[in-house]
Formats: structure tokens, C-alpha cells, sequence
């Protein structure tokens, strides 16, 4: 029985023959590059591209924004005034207001919109009921603090032609706004960094009404013919094309654009700068690259509008399914950046050219300054600009704004297991037992699609899963974990409570005539639920109750796919653009939104479906947007199980590392396709550098699980699970830092050393939070030796060996990798902690002692690092319910102390202090101690010591050492077994 197919597409067939199959059955469709618009096909970019083209082509070109200075007031950090876009000859003028707010971080914002559309002066087509407004609610989702006004900020400078304001700390930040044409420079201690307008490309196609010419109205979608394009072009400013103004065709869909053009676009040019970063997701490097051809370079802008790509192109500026528009420029030894605050579909050209103009460049060699061009289909201009100076000062600026990454359930660090699909509880079952028997340790197991009753979301198969409380109760007998998936495509059929409420309640989203919205997904006609609408997220909350949801438990976490959200039948297989959410804002405002708003419903939801039960939350999802970092993790959805999908990973998790979403990882072994073992192999040895650490496989995909890959590969790929299991420490204690200020968990090398410039572009290692691991995972077939540039002078250390690595800044070094061995480095200076005892999963470690690691520097002086620990599950760590601890060695002093890395007091006067005094938790830690300490390079003088002094809590003990000498290649390490300090308490071991 067929449902009517809707709308005429290409997906009208295949669905069809879909649904008349087996739900299991599933075509290999690649992703077809021309289902996706290139710039020339959305008319908005092309305007704006032509629009540039001719202000760029022009000597005489000037820009038509213009500062009433009249207009213009400043008070408490912020300026407001009125931007007059010259329209015509006649000097007609349209007015858009402007406000530069200065914030307390020393973040500036500019933001600037339409008065005509704000008072709502304008006339839809087509009855539409949207808003009238320009888009204005980005931020209600987005930004979540650091929007203080700066008082203090002052204007320095004022005259008819410009205002210049100081501002940010020790005032050392200046932007200069010039009027006529409206410009604004951003200077640091005296010098531009970031310039607006500067090109002359700000762009704010304001409302106007459609005139109807004379001859017979066109069709829907057509467009215009040459004449028409010709007569219509004379009455604009050169560079607009009226011929896209209107209803707008791709792919058999048309938009019909109730309220015509209205796109945003400005330049905004990086001064000196070389290098820029960010603007995730997508397949390419991490230094982006130019987009305006040339060799080398792209012909297309990055877009940014999320979308539903399987089998993605690799090194390509094509959208993929979340978008961050935060783009970082570097150059040595500063750090400026961008935050564009737009959820329509955006693009953004990149050029980079030797600047002249460039006032540092006096008297020294020229720089390369880089210009970029946003451009956005729809609602308010609105730009965050950072000033640096350091890469850390922009994540956490960027992370005070949009919010850090959340704390993670620990458990969500360790390994997931997934595929689609598993296909019963005995699969499942057979899978968490084979994991036991090969000793490979994991944590999470995952059910995609097939688990539902015909993709009934909250509902089993009842076939497979008859007894899912019994399987969730055999999982968490180990200390194992389920996720489901559910997604935001609602069946369409009778007998669903589920969709009887979403359509009884009106909670959906909506077509552009204000009914239900009706498209195609996994379960044939779906509807999708309006995440935006407040009391949809009430009502979706209520579906996840353990008492509704029946069949989920303690142990049950989600995965939300499909938010982009993918419509097989819509445009680019995502939504109409001129659907309406709630508030009758249009889809086009709200587009790259929409995945967060859909997981951050399901995070809410997962913090109520007990009454007293408040736990982190774990929700995966694929769409995001800035700020989804608050709310869950992310993967880099449907890759390849080929070589060249493996290495682009790494770049794209660094990027969102940067980007302030660093809870990211990609398929383990490629989601499409068969990976051979040596691929597979060296896939697991990279993942467990992911943050978020997850195999999974297409449904046509041949069974892998790990232990299936036979030796040596099973050997080799539990190493790697095991390397990751024992470092968790180290990792959540990386998650910790995200959580306070953003910063990312694994950091590529402009990030940790922004002096050193030969490293900018490097992005296939990376160093692992705070701890000096420097990571570079082999991502080539046949390849047994690993190049890994070192950054500085300092000592670096094999990690598995201690050898001493023959190492030279700037240099790379060439190391041995067969299959077996990972090239992990540990650099000189650092303390680490690890847990070393081989468990199933993380939550049977959750009471083994500590091993510390310390890597004795170059010159010998000191090292330091630090452990957080909290109980990974609920929110007492907000009252204080943690362990924090630095750890130093005083290479001068021959000692190792770990005190509160706070400065808390500790011991019993700190619990008494903590707010409903010391909890579970934290009694059970008090029996978790330091079992052992690794000093790698320990100094030669500690030969022939037998025992070291270990001070704690009021007592003296020895401890035994065992030193064992520098050989050839090498280096000197010695090793304190029963330590037996407490991991809480402070202590001093002292090797004098
Ligand atoms: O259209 O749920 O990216 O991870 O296995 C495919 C089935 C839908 C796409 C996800 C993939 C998942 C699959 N989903």
C-alpha cells in the first residue's frame, strides 16, 4: 500500500519502491555533488558574489552605507545610530539602524537592521503569515552571557567624519567608525586587525514591493528572460539581478520568498593575517583555504546550511549537517576573530593577498592579509568581533558568549559500540558478551533506526526487543550503557499516540499556508516536531519519562539524527525554506537552528523523566549550531571506510575543537562501505584520540566489531582501547577545562604555540588537553613511520618506550610506526594521570587508584599538570563535590606535590565547607589513592635509591623507587610503587 508520493521529485520513486520493501532494505546512494547548490544556483549568494565582482572590478566603486552623523549617540559602552543606504540616482535613502555595543570581555558587537522591516512596513506575497521582522531571536538560543556592557568605554575621538571608541582591557582596544561610507577599523595597541566594510561589499538588500511588469505575470519558478532581466536591472544599483529576487526554483522545489530579497553580506578583512580557522563543518584542511579559484584553491564559497550529505566529498567548501560561523585569523603571536550570528543560510568567500596598505608591513617584508565575505539569505546583521591576542583569549571569549561544553557523563568518554543496526536483544547481548570475552573494553551500545516498530520513535519492534528493561538491566550489570536513537520526523499514521498529540496539541512545524507540515523521511509521511515552540519541548520532555518511554532506564541515553533536518523529498533534502516555525518565523531564518533546538529538547527532556533525578544528560546529535556544545556531543556523520575519510577527520575535529565544540569525533572505520583490517586498525588507534569515541557502520556494511578483525589486529585494536581507558582521567580532566573556558579538548599547534609559525597549517597532530601528549595518528595504507613536526625545544619522550626522541624545533622527526605501535609523544614539562589496571568499562574504574606520569623537562626544572575527578553523573560538582589537584615537580627541590589545584583547603575542613557537606561520592574517594608514580627522564643521581619520602595528612612514609638508568636512545625513568597518599589529599614525595 503506497502513501499518495508528494510533490514531484527525483525522491518520489525511490521512496516508493522504499517503503514497498523491507524496512531493512536500503540503497547505497552516494551523495550526488549537484542535489546541493553551488553559489551560481542561490540567488542571494550570486547576487552578492556579483555585487563584489563589480565593486571590486570598479576604482571608483563607493560603498552606498553612509552614517547620518546626526543620528549617532554614544552612551554606557554602546553606540546607536542610523545607516543610509543610498537606493537610486535621486539619492533615495533606506534606514538601518546600527548599534555597536562594547562588552565587559573587550568582545565588540555590531549589529544592524531594517527599520522598515522591524516596524513591520512591509507586504508579504502569497497571503504569507510569517513575521515581518528580520530574524532578531538568534540570540535568545545562542548567547547565554558575557553581553555586560563595557562602561568604561570611552569615545577617544569625534568629529563630523568619524568616531573613534576605546575600550576593552587597559583600554587597549580602539574601533574606529567611520561614516561616509559606514566603515569600522578594530585596532589593537594602535594597530587595525579586523576591518569592516573595508572593500565596500556591506550588502542589506532592503524590502521592497514586487512590480508586476506589464507583459503576463511569470510562472512560479521561471525566470526571468533576458529583456526582463535587462529592464528590470536599470532601476537598481549596478551588481542586483532581480531575476532571483522573487520565487526561487531548485530541484523541482520552488520557494516562493514571501518577502523577497533580503540578504546580508559584508567584508570583513583580517589585517596581516595569513592564516584563518573555524566555520565548521566541513571536509577540508584547518587552515581554510582561498575560494575564489586559483590554484590550489576552491571555486566555491563555504556554506554554511545544514544539510543531509551522505558519502560526502572530501577537501570541499560544500556545506555539511552543523554549522559554527566563529572564523579565527592568526598570524604570529596574535589571534583576532569573528562571530557571525546569522542561522540562515550563509556563505563565505575567503581571499588572501599580499597587503601593501598594511602599516606593520612598513619597512618589513609584506604580509598576506586575509578578506573574507559573509554573506546570509535573511534577518539581522550581526558580528561578535574578538581581539585576542592568544587563541585561548578567542575560545574563551567565543565560550562566555555561546556557553562552554557541558560537563560530560563520564562514561561518554570511554567506547561506544555501534552500528546499524543492532537487530535484536540476543545480538545485543552477544555483542556486549563477545566485547567481555576478547577483554576489549567498552562502554555504551547504540541501537539506530531498526529498534522502533516501523520508525515509530518511543516504540520496540516487538519481535526483536521484547524485554528491553531486561537487556538494559544486563548491560548496567557491567556498568554499561544503551543509547537510542530518536529522531525529529514524526510517523504519519493512525494508532500513534505519539503523532495523534504532536497534531492534537499543534506542536509541528508548519507549511507556508499555516498547516501541518507534511514531508518524507524513514517512516514514509512524517511530520516533524517544532523544537522552537516551548510547549513542544514541554510535550516532548513528557515522552521521555521512564513510565512513558517504556523500556528505557537508568542507563538509556539518546541520539538525535536527522535534524538538519533531512526531508528526502524537500529541497536539498532539507525543508522549505518558506515553512513556518513557531512564531511564524520562516524555516529560511531559522534553518541552521533547528538541529540544536531539537537535541537541546531532548537534553531537557532527559533531565526530567524521573521527579528528583538530575543527571547529565548524553545526547549525540548531527545537526548543531554555536552553542550546541551546551547540550551534548557531536559526529561528523555519514564518512567513508576509506583512508582518505580517516585523515579528514582529524582536521574537522580540530576545527570544532577551536570552534567551541569540541565533544567531536567521527564514524571509527567509516561509516559506509567495508574497511579492510589495517584501515580498521589504524581507525581505532585514531579514535581513541577522538573526544568522542564511536565505531559505527552502514547497514549493508559487513559486521566489524573489533573482535571479529582476528589477530594480530584484535591485539592491536584492544591496545588502543586500553591506551584510551587508562588516559580517561586525562581526558575528563581535559572536558573540565572545556567546561570552564572553552578550551578545546585535543588542540592543534597554532593553538599551543602561536609563535611558530611553520606550524599554522599543520593539522594531523595535535597535543591532548594539558598533558604533552602529542598525538599523530598514521592515516595512510602501508605506511610504518610517522613524521611529527616538533614545535619547540622542549624534550619529548616516546610515550609506550621512554625514549628520548632526537628532536629539533621546528623540525619534523620521523618515527617508527608498524601496525602496532601509535606515534604518541610526551613532551617535556608536563604531569599526567592515568588509571592502569585493564577494566570492561569506565564505571568499573571508578574506584582503582592513580598512576601519575611526570615527563622531567629539558633543563630539569619543573613540571606541572593537573587531575579533576568528580563522580561523572550528577550536578554535586556544582556544590563542590570534586577533586582537583596540581601536580608540580621542583626538579631543584626533588620533590612532587599534588595540592588543590584551587587553593581549597583540604581534607575535612573543605568538606565541612562544601555546601550539604561532603557527599557519597566523596567518602568513597577518600579509599582511592596514588598507586604509582612514572618519572620519565628522572635525573641520573637518583641511580642506586631504594626508597623515596612520601609526606601526607601529618605522616611520613617510604615509599620503594626503582630507577632504572638512561640506556642508548633511552631515557632515565624511575618508578615509586605503593605510593599510598590519598588521590584527594595533599602530599609531597620527595626524592632527595
Ligand atoms: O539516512 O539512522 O548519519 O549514522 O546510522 C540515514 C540510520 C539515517 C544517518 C546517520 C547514520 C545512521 C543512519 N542515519
Amino acid at each position: 500500500m503506497l502513501a499518495p508520493a508528494p510533490l514531484g521529485s527525483r525522491w518520489t520513486a525511490y521512496l516508493g519502491l522504499l517503503s514497498a520493501l523491507s524496512a531493512a532494505f536500503v540503497p547505497a546512494v552516494a551523495v550526488k555533488e549537484h542535489d546541493f547548490k553551488k553559489c551560481h544556483q542561490s540567488g542571494f549568494c550570486a547576487r552578492n558574489r556579483a555585487f563584489a565582482d563589480h565593486a571590486l572590478a570598479s576604482s571608483s566603486w563607493q560603498s552606498p552605507y553612509n552614517i547620518a552623523p546626526e543620528s549617532g549617540s554614544f552612551k554606557d559602552g554602546q553606540y546607536q545610530a542610523v545607516i543610509l543606504k543610498t537606493i537610486n540616482d535621486s539619492g533615495e535613502t533606506v534606514r538601518l539602524p546600527i548599534t555597536v555595543s562594547f562588552l565587559e570581555s573587550g568582545t565588540a558587537r555590531v549589529t544592524v537592521d531594517e527599520e522598515k522591516r522591524q516596524k513591520g512596513e512591509i507586504e508579504l506575497r502569497h497571503n504569507s503569515k510569517a513575521r515581518k521582522e528580520r530574524y532578531n531571536e538568534a540570540e535568545k538560543w545562542v548567547i547565554v552571557g558575557g553581553t555586560a556592557l563595557d562602561k568604561a568605554a570611552k569615545v577617544d575621538y569625534e568629529d563630523k567624519t568619524q568616531l573613534t571608541v576605546k575600550y576593552g582591557p587597559a583600554a587597549k582596544f580602539e574601533a574606529t567608525i567611520k561614516f561616509s561610507p559606514f566603515a569600522i577599523d578594530f585596532k589593537r595597541d594602535g594597530h587595525s586587525q579586523i576591518k569592516f566594510n573595508d572593500q565596500g561589499l556591506l550588502n542589506i538588500e532592503h524590502w521592497r514591493p514586487k512590480i508586476e511588469k506589464a507583459e503576463p505575470e511569470k510562472k512560479e519558478g521561471e525566470t526571468a528572460t533576458e529583456e526582463t532581466k535587462a529592464e528590470e536591472t536599470k532601476a537598481e544599483p549596478q551588481g542586483e539581478d532581480e531575476s532571483t529576487w522573487w520565487d526561487e526554483s531548485f530541484g523541482g522545489n520552488t520557494d516562493t520568498k514571501p518577502r523577497g530579497p533580503e540578504s546580508v553580506a559584508l567584508d570583513i578583512s583580517f589585517v596581516g593575517y595569513e592564516h584563518v580557522y573555524g566555520i565548521p563543518s566541513h571536509a577540508g584542511p584547518l587552515s581554510l583555504k582561498q575560494t575564489r579559484g586559483g590554484e590550489g584553491n576552491y571555486q566555491e564559497p563555504y556554506r554554511l546550511y545544514n544539510a543531509d550529505v551522505f558519502e560526502y566529498i572530501l577537501d570541499s567548501p560544500m556545506t555539511l549537517y552543523g554549522a559554527i560561523p566563529f572564523m579565527q585569523a592568526h598570524r604570529k603571536d596574535s589571534s583576532v576573530g569573528v562571530f557571525w550570528l546569522n542561522a540562515a543560510e550563509t556563505w563565505i568567500d575567503i581571499t588572501k593577498s599580499k597587503d601593501s596598505t598594511n602599516p606593520l608591513a612598513l619597512g618589513a617584508k609584506s604580509k598576506t592579509s586575509t578578506r573574507t565575505h559573509w554573506i546570509s539569505e535573511s534577518g539581522l546583521l550581526d558580528v561578535f568581533v574578538f581581539l585576542g591576542p592568544t587563541p585561548k583569549d578567542l575560545t574563551a571569549n567565543y565560550g562566555e558568549l555561546t556557553g562552554t561544553t557541558a560537563m560530560p557523563q563520564e562514561f561518554s568518554l570511554g567506547y561506544h559500540q555501534c552500528r546499524w543496526n543492532y537487530i535484536s536483544e540476543e545480538d545485543v547481548k552477544d555483542v556486549d558478551r563477545k566485547m567481555d570475552k576478547f577483554k576489549m573494553p567498552y562502554d555504551v551500545i547504540w541501537l539506530d533506526i531498526e529498534y522502533t516498530d516501523e520508525k515509530k520513535y518511543f516504540t520496540w519492534d516487538k519481535h526483536s526487543f521484547t524485554d528491553p528493561i531486561g537487556m538494559g538491566k544486563h548491560l548496567d550489570s557491567h556498568g554499561r550503557k544503551l543509547v537510542t536513537i530518536i529522531d525529529p520526523h514524526i510517523k504519519n499514521v493512525g494508532d500513534y499516540p505519539v503523532v495523534a498529540e504532536l497534531k492534537s496539541k499543534d506542536l509541528a512545524v508548519k507549511n507556508k499556508e499555516g498547516s501541518i507540515f507534511e514531508g518524507w523521511c524513514w517512516p514514509g509521511s512524517s511530520h516533524w516536531i517544532d523544537a522552537f515552540n516551548p510547549a513542544a519541548r514541554e510535550w516532548w520532555a513528557s515522552l521521555f519519562k521512564y513510565d512513558s518511554f517504556k523500556g528505557t532506564m537508568e542507563n538509556t541515553w539518546i541520539w538525535n539524527d536527522m535534524n538538519e533536518p533531512s526531508v528526502f523529498n524537500g529541497p536539498e533534502t532539507t525543508m522549505p525554506k518558506d515553512n513556518l516555525h513557531f512564531g511564524n518565523w520562516e524555516h529560511r531564518d531559522v534553518h541552521n537552528l533547528n538541529g540544536m533546538t531539537f537535541q537541546n529538547a531532548t537534553y531537557h527532556a532527559l533531565k526530567s523523566r524521573k521527579p528528583g533525578e538530575l543527571r547529565r544528560p548524553f545526547v549525540l546529535t548531527r545537526a548543531f549550531f554555536a552553542g550546541s556544545q551546551r547540550v551534548g556531543a557531536m559526529w561528523t556523520g555519514d564518512n567513508q571506510a576509506a583512508w582518505d575519510h580517516l585523515q579528514a577527520s582529524i582536521p574537522m575535529i580540530l576545527s570544532q575543537g577551536i570552534s567551541g565544540f569540541p565533544f567531536s569525533g567521527a564514524d571509527v572505520g567509516g561509516f559506509f562501505g567495508n574497511p579492510e583490517k589495517e584501515l580498521l586498525t589504524r581507525w581505532y588507534q585514531a579514535g581513541a584520540f577522538y573526544p568522542f569515541f564511536r565505531g559505527h557502520a552502514h547497514i549493508d556494511a559487513r559486521r566489524r566489531e573489533p573482535y571479529l578483525t582476528g589477530e594480530p589486529y584484535n591485539t592491536i585494536i584492544t591496545a588502543a582501547l586500553r591506551l584510551r581507558y587508562s588516559l580517561l582521567p586525562s581526558w575528563y580532566t581535559a572536558f573540565r577545562h572545556a567546561h570552564l573556558d572553552g578550551t578545546p579538548i585535543i588542540k592543534p599547534m597554532f593553538y599551543t604555540h602561536p609563535s611558530e609559525e611553520a606550524g599554522f597549517a599543520i593539522d594531523d597532530q595535535f597535543f591532548i588537553g594539558n598533558t604533552g601528549l602529542l598525538a599523530k595518528p598514521v592515516t595512510e595504507k602501508d605506511k610504518d613511520t610517522a613524521d611529527i613536526w616538533i614545535p619547540d625545544a622542549e624534550v619529548y619522550y616516546d610515550y609506550f618506550t621512554y625514549d628520548v626522541i632526537p628532536t629539533a624545533k621546528g623540525k619534523h622527526v620521523t618515527l617508527s610506526a608498524p601496525l602496532h605501535k601509535i606515534p604518541l609523544l610526551m613532551r617535556g614539562g608536563h604531569v599526567f594521570a592515568r588509571r592502569d589496571i585493564p577494566r570492561r568499562s569506565s564505571a568499573l574504574m571508578r574506584w582503582d587508584n592513580y598512576t601519575i606520569i611526570v615527563t622531567v623537562p629539558k633543563d630539569g626544572k619543573r613540571a606541572e599538570g593537573d587531575l579533576y575527578v568528580d563522580d561523572g553523573d550528577s550536578y554535586d560538582f556544582q556544590r563542590g563535590q570534586y577533586i582537583h589537584r596540581r601536580f608540580v615537580f621542583d626538579g631543584a627541590a626533588k620533590t612532587l606535590t599534588s595540592a588543590d589545584a584551587e587553593g581549597r583547603e583540604s581534607g575535612a575542613a573543605a568538606a565541612a565547607a562544601q555546601e550539604g557537606g561532603e557527599g557519597e561520592w566523596m567518602k568513597k574517594m577518600r579509599a582511592v589513592g596514588v598507586d604509582k608514580i612514572v618519572v620519565v627522564g628522572a635525573p641520573a643521581a637518583w641511580a642506586g635509591k631504594k626508597s623515596v619520602k612520601v609526606h601526607s595528612e601529618g605522616k611520613t612514609w617510604e615509599a620503594h623507587v626503582e630507577f632504572t638508568p638512561a640506556t642508548q636512545g633511552r631515557a632515565a625513568f624511575a618508578v615509586v610503587r605503593k605510593v599510598g597518599a590519598r588521590i584527594g589529599a595533599d602530599w609531597t614525595v620527595d626524592f632527595a
